[in-house]
C-alpha cells in the first residue's frame, strides 16, 4: 500500500519541523513548506520527503505549492507567529497586517487550495495549530490574539461545513512552547525572548508534535475536535507559576 501524504506548513523550524519528524516516523510521506528552503530541504532529505518553498502570505506561492502536490491526506496548518507586544493605543498596523496575513489568510489560502485533494483522498484530515491566544486576551497581545481567534473561528467553521465529507478537522491549541516564536516576536532580542520562558518548563516542539501525530493516526471515524496542551506551570495567557 502506498504511504499517506502529510503536508506541513511552516516546517522549517519549531513545531512544524518536529511535526514533520513525528509524521514521517508514523509512516507518512511528508511534504514540507516554508520560506527558508535551505533548512526545509535538509529536513526533507533526512525524512525522505519533499520540500517546496511556500509563503502563505502570497496567493501565487500558495497556488504553486498546492499545484506541486499530487495528493494530500493530512494538512497541518502550522505556519504562523506573532510580531510585537504593543498596547492597542500604540498598535503597529504593519505588525497587525502581517499577523492577520500569516495566521488567518495564510491558513485560509492553504486550506482552500488543498481541500479538493483532501476530499479526493477519501480520508482527509486538516489539523490547525492555533493557540490559547485564540481563547483569551492579554495586554499588548491584541494583534496576535485577534488573529488567533479568527484563525480558530475559520478552522471550526470548516468542521461544521464538512460534516458528511471524508475530512476530519482537529484544532491544536498550545500554550507556551519554546521555539523561535518569541525571538521573531521581539525582532531577534534574545534576552527578551528568553524571558518568556524564564522560571518554568515550557512545552517542547516535540511535545506538540506527538499530540498532532496521535490525532492524525486515530481510525478514520474518530475526530479529535480540539486538543489544548500547556506546560503544567501555565494556567492561561496571563498566569503562570515561575520559580
Ligand atoms: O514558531 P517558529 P512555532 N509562509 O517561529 C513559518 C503557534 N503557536 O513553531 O518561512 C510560510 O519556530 C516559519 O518558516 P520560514 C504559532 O502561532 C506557538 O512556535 O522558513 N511559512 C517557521 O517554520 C504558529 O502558528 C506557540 O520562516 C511561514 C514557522 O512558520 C505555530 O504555533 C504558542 C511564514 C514558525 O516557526 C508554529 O510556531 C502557541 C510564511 N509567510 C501557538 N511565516 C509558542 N511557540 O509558544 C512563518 O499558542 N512561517
Amino acid at each position: 500500500m502506498s504511504k499517506r501524504t502529510a503536508v506541513i506548513t511552516g516546517a522549517s523550524a519549531g513545531i512544524g519541523e518536529a511535526t514533520a519528524r513525528a509524521l514521517a516516523e508514523a509512516g507518512f510521506e511528508v511534504v514540507l513548506g516554508a520560506r527558508r528552503l535551505d533548512r526545509l530541504q535538509k529536513l526533507a532529505d533526512e525524512l525522505s520527503g519533499t520540500a517546496h518553498v511556500l509563503d502563505v502570505t502570497d496567493p501565487e506561492s500558495v497556488a504553486a505549492f498546492a499545484g506541486s502536490i499530487p495528493e494530500c491526506h493530512v494538512l497541518v496548518n502550522n505556519a504562523g507567529g506573532a510580531r510585537g507586544l504593543e498596547r492597542v493605543e500604540a498598535a503597529d498596523e504593519e505588525n497587525w497586517r502581517w499577523m492577520w496575513e500569516v495566521n488567518v489568510l495564510g491558513t485560509l489560502r492553504v486550506t482552500k487550495a488543498l481541500l479538493p485533494k483532501l476530499v479526493a483522498s477519501g480520508d482527509g484530515h486538516v489539523l490547525t495549530v492555533t493557540s490559547i491566544a485564540g481563547y483569551g486576551v492579554y495586554d499588548g497581545g491584541a494583534g496576535y490574539t485577534s488573529a488567533k481567534h479568527a484563525q480558530s473561528a475559520l478552522h471550526r467553521t470548516l468542521r461544521s461545513e464538512y460534516l458528511g465529507e471524508p475530512v476530519r478537522v482537529t484544532e491544536i491549541v498550545p500554550g507556551m512552547v519554546e521555539t523561535e516564536f518569541s525571538l521573531h516576536r521581539f525582532e531577534g532580542d534574545e534576552e527578551r525572548a528568553a524571558g518568556v520562558y524564564r522560571g518554568l518548563q515550557p512545552l517542547t516542539p516535540g511535545d506538540v508534535a506527538e499530540v498532532i501525530a496521535f490525532a492524525a493516526t486515530r481510525p478514520s471515524h474518530v475526530n479529535l475536535d480540539q486538543i489544548v496542551l500547556k506546560p503544567r506551570a501555565q494556567y492561561d495567557g496571563t498566569r503562570a507559576h515561575r520559580s
